[in-house]
């Protein structure tokens, strides 16, 4: 059984229900995602955008030469070109992806547009960072593990520091970790980028089933799923869900589920950091953070993290 099918059997048998959010990104999922980043509502892509595109010649210094990037949940790299950019093109890059149409794409457009630019990719899922990266971070230069977009908000807490945990034992003298985070704000702002009004966010989420019905052979009606997201202010975190708009069952497999009306799956979790937040996730995770760099609104933070007791 694929890895997909025993994670959706076992999420959709649970109490309460949920999907693991590495789902989302199948060819038409990543799209989606692209698509997401082009919405007004959506800030994050372009909180970001707007550190980098100040800050990413003072960043390619503090990283200190000559480096190597890699990239854990690359996705269409477009944030990653600032810093590329700021380092003339020329260095390794090593971008690591669980969508491996995305790294293709991505491979080829960033050859043609870098041509100095040596491109390693590695379709791998990165919450074990250390098994994916154990062959390409050699201490030939220093290595540059790039986590951008708050994609460590779509892990929990303890799921962010056991995956960050990792890489302490796999970086060497001189390496960082250089991670994207999305702070918190009010619900007034994080819930319309959660739940836009053009539905692509719905879709996203959405497709989900579909790529249920694509893969697994299921039945989903999707017209009978509602998308959902809302801020948990208690919990620092958007939540999204499917919402069953009645009782109904669905064959997936070999097997059926039931859904009583108004049951949600749970498919996504999108937790929003503060300072004091972070530096506990660094410290835990064995790190400290050297370098911090906000947007001129406090949106977004991008950190530069070295080993605690490296340099
Ligand atoms: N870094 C980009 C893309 C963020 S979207 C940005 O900042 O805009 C999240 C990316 O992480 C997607 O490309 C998705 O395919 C990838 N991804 C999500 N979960 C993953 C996992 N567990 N392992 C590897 N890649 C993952
Ligand atoms: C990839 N990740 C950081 C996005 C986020 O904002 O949590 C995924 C996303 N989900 C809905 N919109 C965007």
């Amino acid at each position: 059984m694929s890895d997909f099918a025993a994670d959706v059997r076992r999420g959709l048998n649970a109490t309460p229900k949920f999907l693991l959010p590495i789902y989302f990104y199948d060819a038409l999922g990543s799209a989606l995602f692209d698509a997401i980043c082009e919405l007004p509502e959506y800030y994050v892509t372009r909180a970001e955008t707007s550190i980098l595109t100040e800050f990413a010649p003072e960043m390619v210094q503090a990283f200190g030469p000559p480096i190597r990037l890699v990239e854990l949940g690359s996705g269409s790299a477009k944030k990653t070109r600032l810093l590329l950019d700021a380092l003339h093109g020329d260095v390794e890059y090593v971008p690591v992806d669980v969508d491996s149409t995305m790294l293709a794409k991505t491979e080829q457009s960033l050859k043609l547009d870098y041509p100095r630019l040596r491109v390693h990719s590695i379709s791998s899922d990165f919450r074990a960072p250390s098994v994916a990266l154990k062959s390409v971070l050699k201490n030939d230069v220093r290595n540059i593990v790039l986590f951008l977009g708050s994609t460590i908000g779509n892990l929990t807490y303890d799921e962010a520091v056991s995956m960050l945990r990792d890489l302490p034992g796999v970086l060497q003298d001189g390496d960082a970790l250089f991670l994207g985070a999305d702070l918190r704000k009010p619900k007034s702002i994080l819930e319309p980028a959660y739940d836009d009004p053009l539905g692509v966010t719905a879709s996203f989420n959405l497709n989900l089933l579909s790529r249920i019905n694509r893969e697994l052979g299921g039945n989903f009606d999707l017209a009978k799923f509602a998308h959902r997201a809302f801020y948990d202010e208690q919990r620092g975190r958007v939540e999204m869900h499917l919402v069953s708009r009645e009782a109904q069952r669905v064959r997936i497999e070999d097997y059926e589920v039931s859904f009583a009306a108004g049951e949600t799956i749970h498919t996504e979790n999108s937790y929003k950091y503060d300072d004091a937040t972070l530096t506990r996730l660094a410290a835990e995770s064995g790190f400290s953070i050297e370098q911090k760099w906000t947007d001129s609104q406090g949106l977004f933070a991008d950190v530069l993290l070295r080993v605690c007791g490296g340099m």
